[in-house]
């Protein structure tokens, strides 16, 4: 699954530079077979071929205008053209994938021992160009947790150059936390305040990860390859990090890095207790 030589990889390097400027390359860590196929999994998935319970589609638009996307509709038939697919833990090869050993090494350095996940998700940008992803933190109101995660691993599945929509990083805009309670998009005049002289493209070849902190100013453009540019981002945290919504029941979410033989404890445990 991981490209020989990524057990060797300077990561205390780019945790300090993570932890400096809100985001560091890590190197390549997925082979070609896996990427293939995540690629080839994630297009059965926007076809309708392979199918999970309970997994999250977001169309693209046809305008590539990101204010034009529609939200809640799910999956809408059979079409390469999904800009987001969620709950991509319930893939096994996504599953193992994200468990993979150079990222639980970075995980546990950045956030402990115990680690779950929030999200696991695509992000495409399909062959029609995809849509211009403003500056946005990930966190805030809409995300409903007591704790804001700071990690998010992110591998590019297809080479992302520039043309294709690379993400774009503004340094150090971690460092202040959430722009606006809500979080999401960072207003434009935030964005003017601070100015965008330094801003950093960081193009990738497929299998380069990236680590990105929630709170780093980070943005994408529009697709101009033809080709589509798909990415795996996954954001990792404590596992006692708790969901507070009100208005639906609360969510759970589920460990990383467990080790099947924890699991069987968990289950041993868990079976005690049913029996008392
Ligand atoms: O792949 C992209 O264009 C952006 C991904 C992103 O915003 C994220 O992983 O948080």
């Amino acid at each position: 699954m991981l490209e020989p030589g990524a057990g060797d990889l300077d990561l205390e390097a780019a945790i300090r530079e993570y932890r400096a400027r809100g985001f560091a390359r890590i190197g390549r860590v997925a082979s070609d077979d896996v990427l293939a196929e995540l690629r080839s999994r994630a297009d059965q998935m926007m076809l309708g071929r392979l199918s999970y319970e309970g997994l999250f589609f977001q169309r693209d638009t046809e305008s590539n205008n990101y204010d034009d996307l529609e939200y809640g509709k799910g999956w809408q038939g059979p079409t390469l053209n999904y800009r987001k697919i969620e709950k991509l833990e319930k893939d096994p090869v996504y599953w193992a994938f994200l468990n993979n050993p150079v990222f639980a090494r970075v995980a546990h350095a950045v956030i402990g021992n115990e680690v779950s996940i929030y999200r696991a998700f695509l992000m495409n940008k399909s062959s029609h160009g995809g849509s211009n992803l403003p500056w946005h933190q990930d966190g805030g109101r809409f995300w409903g947790l007591d704790v804001p995660p700071e990690l998010q691993i992110w591998t590019a599945l297809d080479d992302a150059p520039e043309e294709a929509g690379c993400v774009e990083f503004l340094p150090g805009t971690h460092e202040k936390g959430l722009a606006t309670p809500l979080g999401g998009v960072v207003p434009p005049e935030h964005v003017a305040a601070r100015g965008e002289a330094d801003l950093v493209h960081v193009p990738a070849r497929a299998g380069d990860v990236l680590i990105i902190h929630n709170h780093v100013w980070h943005r994408s453009g529009l697709n101009r390859t033809g080709r589509p540019r798909r990415a795996f981002s996954v954001c990792y945290m404590n596992a006692a990090t708790k969901c507070v919504r009100k208005k639906r029941a609360p969510r759970s979410f589920v460990r990383v890095f467990v080790k099947p033989s924890d699991r069987d404890r968990d289950r041993d445990v868990d079976r005690d207790v049913d029996a008392k």
